[in-house]
């Protein structure tokens, strides 16, 4: 493969050519109107526009994309995560026109992308899921039968649906038909598939997903696990690597399990297996990510693999570099989302330009981003400005090193996540560990992260809710207690 396309734009578009650079691969960037001054565009030994902002002229516009790529004769294309990513029927045309997709089948996605489908491979291999109905429910009637076997609270999901999306909750029988007729409804208008199904809902969750990534020779190991349970929304806010809450022996279980759910569908490639862990540590199979996912760097630290030279080493027909038993966690990771929303405004994005950009560094410091000073945020995609990930030896050293981090971070002209993400690491309830889902709704008041009534009076009501971490030193939580109402401040916009 001596040259790939990345049919992305932004950090992950920046972080695929990294690895293409370090391989002798040459890239080929395609962009839209809003992206021409872009790193991304200027990084690739190639760029070609493809049309105006809207991502539906532009980076989901699977033909246009194919022509640039057969007219420029690359090898490769990587879709990146979002947009094209998990498209099967754009993979099967890469495919058809002599250009080796940078991922998996397109069968592959097919059977994952759907819920349902996926549940079935997974079935074979014995893999734990929540009790529930087996397929999808044909009529009202089958789902009340169903829902009171199952018992309440219950969920109906559409098969078709992801991220929380098309999801309902039902607390008693007497709620079932309207839920399942507006869950279908929904499902319908939002998938053109109003397939939907019932679980029984598992109260306070973790978000644990398994990095697998498998060879076109049938070997396929897991890169262990990232815990995603901090999520507003069901927009993931900090992730981390390994989780605080694995034992070795659940570990493997996981990961095992993980690497089947693969085999259920020959895998090839870099994919997330992602499981419910419940607060008696029982497992369960949600759904899987047939893309590279946003925060894969968390796994890259603790792990020292890249990924992405990975996915290309697979796709280029090579067999796996290492095996299960050669693969082990060194350290912790953490990642934090910086998205140009603001957190005292109900994280409504923020549009503007940077017009302070100063990304921190040092020791044991990540950035992606694709963003530089002065550039305006475009407003037609994710507001995502950047990720930026710390590597400890120690979890506490990971999160320390973050804190120092964000406020090294120097962001104006836009609100940004970052207080709020600081706000997630100082607090009691992520630093111990003893989170779940339900960590930003329990726990985030937009008010804690406002300093109209100056520093002291932050520090004290902090104190006094119980909210700031006592860290593993004492000092440690002291000197974050004492500056963190000013540093909160200092990522603020106009300070
Ligand atoms: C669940 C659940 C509880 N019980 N399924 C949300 C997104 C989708 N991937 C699955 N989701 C959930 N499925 C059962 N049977 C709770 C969630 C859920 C959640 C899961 C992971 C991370 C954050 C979440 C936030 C709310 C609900």
């Amino acid at each position: 493969m001596k040259r790939i396309l990345i049919a992305n734009r932004g950090e992950i578009a920046l972080r695929v050519m990294r690895s293409c650079k370090e391989m002798g691969i040459s890239t080929v960037a395609v962009f839209s109107e809003a992206d021409r001054g872009a790193p991304f565009v200027r990084y690739a030994d190639e760029a070609v526009c493809i049309g105006p902002p809207p991502s539906a002229k532009s980076y989901l516009d699977g033909d246009k994309i194919i022509k640039v790529a057969k007219e420029l004769k690359v090898d490769g294309i990587h879709p990146g995560y979002g947009f094209l990513s998990e498209n099967a029927e754009f993979a099967a045309k890469v495919k058809k026109a002599g250009i080796t997709f940078i991922g998996p089948s397109p069968e592959a996605m097919d059977m994952m992308g759907d819920k349902l489908s996926a549940k079935a491979a997974a079935k074979k291999y014995k893999i734990p899921m929540v009790p529930g109905s087996e397929g999808s429910i044909k009529d009202v009637k089958e789902g009340k039968k169903i829902a009171s076997e199952t018992g309440f609270p219950l969920l109906i999901k559409a098969s078709a649906g992801g991220g929380g999306k098309g999801m309902r909750i039902v607390e008693r029988i007497e709620d079932f038909e309207e839920q399942m007729k507006l869950a279908v409804s929904e499902a319908t208008s939002a998938f053109g598939d109003g397939s939907v199904f019932i679980e029984r809902y598992v109260a306070g969750p973790r978000h644990i997903e398994i990095q697998i990534l498998g060879d076109t020779h049938g070997n396929i190991v897991y890169l262990f696990e990232r815990e995603c349970s901090i999520q507003r929304r069901h927009q993931k806010v900090v992730e981390e690597a390994p989780s605080s809450v694995l034992t070795p022996a659940l570990r493997k279980q996981m990961g095992e399990c993980a690497v089947n759910v693969g085999k259920a569908c020959d895998y090839t490639g870099a994919g997330t297996v992602e499981f419910l862990l419940d607060e008696n540590n029982n497992f369960y199979f949600l759904e899987m990510n047939t893309r590279l996912q946003v925060e894969h760097p968390v796994t890259e630290m603790i792990t020292g693999i890249d990924l992405v030279k990975e996915q290309i080493k697979v796709a280029r027909g090579e067999k796996l570099g290492f095996k299960q038993e050669d693969l082990s966690i060194s350290g912790h990771a953490v990642e934090v989302r910086v998205y140009a929303e603001d957190p005292c405004n109900n994280f409504l994005p923020d549009i503007g330009t940077l017009s302070t950009y100063r990304i921190p560094k040092g020791t044991g410091v990540r950035v992606d981003d694709g963003f530089e000073e002065g550039m305006p945020i475009p407003i037609y995609y994710d507001p995502m400005i950047a990720k930026l990930i710390t590597w400890g030896k120690t979890r506490q050293e990971a999160i320390d090193r973050m804190v120092r981090a964000i406020d090294e971070y120097q962001i104006t002209g836009v609100e940004t996540t970052l207080s709020f993400c600081k706000f997630v690491l100082l607090h009691k309830a992520f630093t111990s560990g003893k989170f779940d889902t339900h960590f930003v709704k329990q726990h985030f008041k937009p008010e804690y992260l406002s300093v109209e009534d100056g520093e002291e009076a932050i520090t004290a009501a902090l104190f006094a809710s119980h909210i700031l971490a006592e860290g593993s030193t004492k000092k440690t939580a002291t000197a974050a207690a004492t500056s963190s109402g000013s540093r909160w401040k200092k990522n603020r916009t106009q300070d």
